[in-house]
């Protein structure tokens, strides 16, 4: 009897567990549960047994065996229904990635590529970069740079004004040569430093003048500085920046910070000359308002426009197009 009970318990549990369907789960409940089942059978038996200790012994694995099947039929049906749901969801699922066009990757504006690789250059040839804010007091724009309140080159420089203070006496930076200033209060020379930032002047757009444009300042201060030390760091810079298909030159000029002054102009490969900033060596009076004894020390300054750099450097015919904001005009570079 107990050896029917052990056997049956087993064909049970192997059957069950051979079971792929929950048809198959079903019957198989009926068949070994039920009350015409292998195990009802054997319980019949029982009463057959010769001593209560044969009937209670026979009685528990039966009882167990039955537990075994049922709890095994409960989690086989439960295998069954998860795989089924499993293979439906599957089946229905909406694979949408191939009507989806994959991730683009966006890259900078020209005038931030510019400004970056114009950062790169300079920092290759040994220079530090500086910040100033853009809101500058008239100090640091003017008058620090030698040029007192009635200057008449101030007019050169269409000024916007902020509201603040004193009444004109706080402006949008129209250039960055006030960070010349801020970077000589702010350290004892040598200085080698350059300046990339954004200016402002009440300029009416046109095909190379923006309201809101670039700068780059760049200012040494050393012993013994003179023009050569400047034309040879112009020089250097154009080629790594431009290529060798451009040229440059540096055109007599005017500007009250620097003494003697220049423009700096270069030529493009189509042969036109195009102006891209002023520079010259540091004025003695703008040395003395960075806290600098001109006696002891020379430098030279410049300050180009990023924008237009920018604009040879993609031969982009009218400034305007660069800040339209049109995709497709950033996607070509
Ligand atoms: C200055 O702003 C001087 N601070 C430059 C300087 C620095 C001279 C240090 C000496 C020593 P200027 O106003 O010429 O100079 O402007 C310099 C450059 O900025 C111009 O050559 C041009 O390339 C660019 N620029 C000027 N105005 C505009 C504008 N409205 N839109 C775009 N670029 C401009």
């Amino acid at each position: 009897m107990i050896d029917d009970i052990s056997a049956a318990r087993d064909a049970a549990l192997t059957a069950i567990e051979a079971a792929t369907t929950t048809e198959r789960v079903d019957a198989l409940d009926t068949e070994l549960l039920g009350k015409r089942g292998d195990l009802a059978r054997l319980k019949a038996r029982l009463g057959s047994l010769a001593t209560i200790d044969e009937r209670r012994r026979a009685g528990q694995l039966l009882n167990s065996a039955t537990e075994a099947a049922s709890s095994a039929l409960a989690t086989r049906r439960d295998e069954l229904r998860r795989a089924a749901l499993d293979a439906r969801v599957a089946s229905e699922r909406l694979d949408l990635t191939e009507f989806a066009s994959p991730p683009q990757r966006g890259h900078e504006h020209i005038v931030t590529q510019a400004w970056e690789r114009l950062e790169d250059v300079f920092i290759g040839l040994g220079f530090q970069v500086a910040e100033g804010p853009e809101v500058e007091t008239d100090w640091h724009n003017f008058e620090a740079l030698n040029m007192p309140i009635s200057h008449p080159a101030r007019s050169d420089w269409d000024t916007l004004f902020v509201d603040h203070g004193e009444p004109g006496r706080t402006v949008l930076r129209t250039h960055t040569s006030p960070v010349q200033i801020r970077a000589m209060l702010a350290a004892e020379p040598p200085i080698y430093i350059i300046s990339p930032g954004r200016v402002f002047r009440r300029d009416t757009p046109d095909a190379t003048h923006m309201p809101v444009f670039h700068q780059i300042e760049g200012l040494v201060i050393d012993r013994d500085i003179s023009m050569a030390d400047l034309a040879g760091t112009i020089e250097a810079f154009t080629t790594a920046f431009f290529g060798t298909d451009f040229t440059s030159r540096l055109r007599p000029s005017y500007f009250p910070f620097t003494e003697p002054s220049a423009e700096f102009d270069i030529r493009t490969p189509s042969g036109d000359w195009l102006e891209l900033g002023g520079c010259g060596m540091v004025h003695p009076n703008v040395l003395r308002a960075g806290g600098i004894d001109p006696e002891q020390w020379s430098g030279f300054a410049f300050g180009f426009g990023i924008d237009r750099m920018a604009k040879e450097r993609h031969a982009v015919g009218d400034l305007r197009e660069m800040f339209t904001g049109d995709i497709r005009f950033a996607e070509q570079f």
